[in-house]
Formats: C-alpha cells, sequence, structure tokens
C-alpha cells in the first residue's frame, strides 16, 4: 500500500468529493450526449473542467447556508445536493422540474438545500447574495450565502455594488469567482487588465484569495476559511478559484478561438482524472474502487434522464399561475 498522500485528511470527505465530481461530470456527459442525439434541446452551458471547483465549495458548506450560481451552474448545483430528477426534469421543460418547468435551465431554484437564485444575466446575482447574506447576519444565526460566478461577471457594476456593500456591512457572503479564462469567446486577458480577479478585493478592503480551481481540496481549504471567518462576523472574502471551461461557452462552441496546444494541455490535467491518479496513487481509493463510483454516477444519470424524459411538459393551466403582474390578474 503506497503512503497516503493526504495524510490527516478524512478519507470520507477524498471520496465524497471525488464521488460529486464524478456525478457531475457522468451529468454533463449524459446531457450532451443527448443533446448530440437529438433526444433534448436545451441552450446548455457545460461546466466541465470546473467539477473540483464546485465539489470544494459545497463540501465547505452546511445546511441552512444559502447559495446563488449563474446559467453555467450545473455543478454548483449537484454539489450542493439539488436532487437529480427535478434537475433535469426544469432543465427539460417537464412539470416535474424544480420551477414546474417553467424556469428552465438558467432558472433554478430549490431553497431546501439553500438554492435561491440562478441567473442568466452576468453579475445580476451578487446584489441578490448579499440581500440573503444580510438577512442572515440579521437572523444570527451564523448562516452564510456563497456566490458563484464567473470572470467576466466581475467586470459588471452589480459585482462592485455587491462586494462593496458586503464589505462595509461586513455581510456573512463568500464571492466566489471560477475563474474559467473565458467570457463569451474573450479570454480573461482581454477583459480585464488585472493580473488576478482576486486583485479586485484590495479596493474594498476584503480579503482576496486565488486558488487552483482544479483541485477540490484547494478549494475547500479556501472555501471553509472564508465561511468561518463570515460566520464569525469577519465579513466576506472573494475567492478566485482559477479552472477551465473545457466545453467553450454554451453547447456547439466549435472554440476556433481557443488556443489548441492550450485546449489540448488542459484535458491532460482535466480535474478528475487528476484526482482519481492522487487518491489511488495516495492509497485512498482501488482503481476499482473509483472506477466504481464512475460507473455508479453513470447509471443514476442514465436511469434518470431516461425517467424524466417520460414526465409530463407542464399543461395550459400553469401558463398563468406563480406568475405575478398579468392584466385582470387579483393580488
Ligand atoms: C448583463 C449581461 N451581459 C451580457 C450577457 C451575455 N453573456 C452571457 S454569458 C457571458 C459571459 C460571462 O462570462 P463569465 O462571467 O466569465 O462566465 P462563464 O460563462 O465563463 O462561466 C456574457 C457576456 C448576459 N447574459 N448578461
Ligand atoms: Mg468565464
Amino acid at each position: 500500500m503506497p503512503e497516503r498522500t493526504d495524510p490527516g485528511r478524512d478519507t470520507t470527505v477524498l471520496v465524497d468529493l471525488y464521488r460529486t465530481m464524478a456525478r457531475i461530470v457522468a451529468c454533463d456527459q449524459v446531457l450532451r450526449d443527448a443533446i448530440s442525439g437529438g433526444q433534448v434541446a436545451l441552450a446548455y452551458y457545460s461546466p466541465r473542467g470546473q467539477e473540483a471547483t464546485a465539489a470544494g465549495f459545497a463540501a465547505a458548506l452546511r445546511p441552512g447556508d444559502s447559495l446563488v450560481t449563474t446559467y453555467r451552474g450545473l455543478h454548483d448545483q449537484l454539489a450542493r445536493g439539488v436532487p437529480l430528477k427535478p434537475l433535469l426534469a426544469e432543465m427539460l421543460g417537464r412539470a416535474g422540474g424544480t420551477g414546474k418547468g417553467k424556469g428552465g435551465a438558467m432558472h433554478i431554484v430549490w431553497p431546501d438545500v439553500g438554492l435561491h437564485l440562478t441567473t442568466g444575466i452576468v453579475g445580476s446575482g451578487l446584489p441578490v447574495a448579499a440581500g440573503l447574506a444580510w438577512a442572515a447576519q440579521r437572523h444570527g444565526a451564523g448562516q452564510v450565502t456563497l456566490v458563484s460566478f464567473g470572470d467576466g461577471a466581475t467586470n459588471i457594476g452589480a459585482f462592485h455594488e455587491a462586494a462593496n456593500l458586503a464589505a462595509v456591512w461586513e455581510l456573512p457572503l463568500i464571492l466566489l469567482c471560477q475563474n474559467n479564462g473565458y467570457g463569451e469567446h474573450t479570454p480573461v486577458a482581454g477583459h480585464q487588465r488585472i493580473a488576478s480577479v482576486a486583485d479586485r478585493a484590495a479596493a474594498y478592503a476584503i480579503p482576496g484569495v486565488t486558488v487552483d480551481g482544479n483541485d477540490p481540496t484547494a478549494v475547500l481549504d479556501a472555501v471553509t476559511g472564508a465561511v468561518d471567518r463570515a460566520r464569525a462576523g469577519g465579513g466576506p472574502t472573494l475567492v478566485e478559484a482559477v479552472t477551465y471551461r473545457l466545453y467553450g461557452h454554451v453547447f456547439g462552441d466549435q472554440m476556433g478561438y481557443v488556443d489548441p496546444a492550450e485546449l489540448a494541455a488542459a484535458w491532460q490535467a482535466e480535474p478528475l482524472e487528476r484526482f482519481r491518479l492522487r487518491l489511488v496513487e495516495g492509497g485512498v481509493l482501488t482503481d476499482e474502487e473509483a472506477l466504481a463510483i464512475v460507473e455508479a454516477a453513470t447509471a443514476e444519470v442514465d436511469e434518470a434522464l431516461a425517467d424524466v424524459l417520460t414526465w409530463p411538459e407542464p399543461g395550459p393551466e400553469e401558463l398563468l399561475t406563480d406568475v405575478t403582474g398579468f392584466p385582470g390578474e387579483s393580488p
């Protein structure tokens, strides 16, 4: 048995991180296959490559904490524990979805696990997250809010307003930037001049840390530090998880604007296989155990998708329910 490469780390935590990442990768694969095969149709923003970041931050949160994420949020939602079938059903517009199939993939909400907002408007989740953090601060039960967003979102005014207010009011907010190298088709160096997103924290006199977003334990440790600080009343932290968007911006993106050598290097270092090797070489998992985790994840997602595809779409009676602002509708 080789020497453990993660001495002092709870093996259960490591295996859970791997299981979470494997589930995200399986779900992403099954969905992309289903889109390619014409079984489903949706605008899909793959989080593949960013699974370690989601697994890491989710392991640092506890029940009662809040999460706000984006259209590229499947990994965040799965890691936080949104149930798979209602999640897939919402993405595919089925009545059994998290929003009765009326929100779609960009609007996943599941309050049971504290997921209060998924939004397609870049940067707009940040002020809402600051509001959730303010509510938690007033409530006084030690809950924190984590808001997940991209590198491009840090150029949006709403990011700066939220960071400033969170800093001034010392809100229990973790600003988690998943820096995946691009905003749509623009590399980071083409949309901001600073060397690192974490440098933005200095403008608000809050801590800013940069971590390897492809290493789940590095993310877990960094976010745990930020969460502890927030729970103790120390205010917000900006955590920049440096990662990579392996399938481009949206499904069908040919990625012609990406240097092929850069993409090949990113695939060479992709997070799931990198973590698997670390766990196997470190004696935490055998090859067979790691494979069994991946196979179980794929089987679970295959079954879930097949089932959800038989679920009905919302009927016309749903058109005017849960909707506000229609003329003639009673308040
Ligand atoms: C306010 C706003 N402006 C522009 C867009 C179009 N848009 C959609 S995704 C995106 C890129 C955002 O990049 P980033 O924040 O890095 O997130 P990523 O897609 O890389 O996860 C843009 C500009 C939008 N949805 N909302
Ligand atoms: Mg980005």
